[in-house]
């Protein structure tokens, strides 16, 4: 990467730090003309501000305001980049179909949309149902849309409970070989996973396509 490169990247990351929305959106357009892969920009330029007023609202030199609006960056930055991420075209071909949520009580949109728009990108038909949604929504969509794979996001040591609950409730319905279920989000880890009986976790978005890849080798066609 030239140094140029490098140089937009840390100021779209100051940008979102800064919950200046218009400059992440300026900086994301610029890096387009520059050629800079906009899933990179994502990651280490807007993701990478998200995560150190995170950091700093750790240690209480952030207040919730502050996080709002780096959310709010990140947000405006992402609908200018994820314009030139190139979208399955599911009628010629798609690897699986996902339904994907962050659980109910948390509103934490960022990494789920990020993960949502990674797994489109490559190749999988991706229905995002948004935040805060209940079991009971998500295991309808997954029957109407006849997923492969449910996905849930969890940012939220009090939300991570809904993530047990969809399996147990798969299992009371006597349907818990009809999905494959990939888990994630801040709250989430791989012990935890294994603990609710999840099929598979990530910690990002990379990861989180590689996992659901495996996953719908697994399923009998
Ligand atoms: C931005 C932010 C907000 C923004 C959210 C804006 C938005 N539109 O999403 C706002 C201001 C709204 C917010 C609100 C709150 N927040 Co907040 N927030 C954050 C912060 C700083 C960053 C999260 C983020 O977007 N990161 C950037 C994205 C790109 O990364 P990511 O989410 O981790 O996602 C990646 C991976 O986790 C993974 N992934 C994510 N989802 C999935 C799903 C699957 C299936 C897979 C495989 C992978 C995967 O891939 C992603 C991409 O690499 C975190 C701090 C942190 N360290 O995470 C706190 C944090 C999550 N918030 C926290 C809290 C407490 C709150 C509030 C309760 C605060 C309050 N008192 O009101 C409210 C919650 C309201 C609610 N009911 O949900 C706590 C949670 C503590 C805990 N462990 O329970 C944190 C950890 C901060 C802290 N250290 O205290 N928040």
């Amino acid at each position: 990467m030239t140094g140029l490169s490098e140089e937009i990247l840390s100021e779209m990351k100051e940008a979102v730090i800064r919950g200046d929305a218009k400059r992440a959106e300026e900086l994301a357009r610029q890096s387009l003309e520059m050629n800079i892969d906009p899933m990179k920009s994502i990651e280490q330029g807007l993701a990478a501000g998200v995560r150190e007023v995170g950091q700093k609202f750790e240690c209480g030199e952030a207040f919730i305001p502050n996080l709002f609006m780096a959310g709010n960056a990140m947000k405006a930055g992402m609908v200018v980049l994820e314009k030139a991420i190139p979208m399955a075209n599911y009628k010629q071909f798609t690897r699986g179909k996902i339904v994907i949520a962050t659980v109910a009580g948390d509103i934490h949109d960022l990494g789920k949309t990020l993960v949502s728009t990674m797994l489109n990108s490559n190749g999988f038909e991706v229905n995002d149902l948004g935040v805060d949604t209940p079991v009971s929504k998500i295991l309808d969509a997954a029957r109407d849309k006849k997923a492969d794979i449910i996905a849930l996001s969890s940012l939220m040591t009090i939300t991570l409970p809904g993530q047990r609950d969809l399996i147990d409730e798969l299992k009371r319905r006597g349907i818990r070989d009809h999905y494959k279920v990939l888990v994630g989000g801040g709250a989430a880890s791989e012990r935890w996973a294994a603990e609710i009986g999840a099929d598979g976790y990530s910690s990002d978005a990379k990861g989180a396509v590689s996992k659901a890849t495996k996953l719908v080798e697994l399923i009998p066609h």
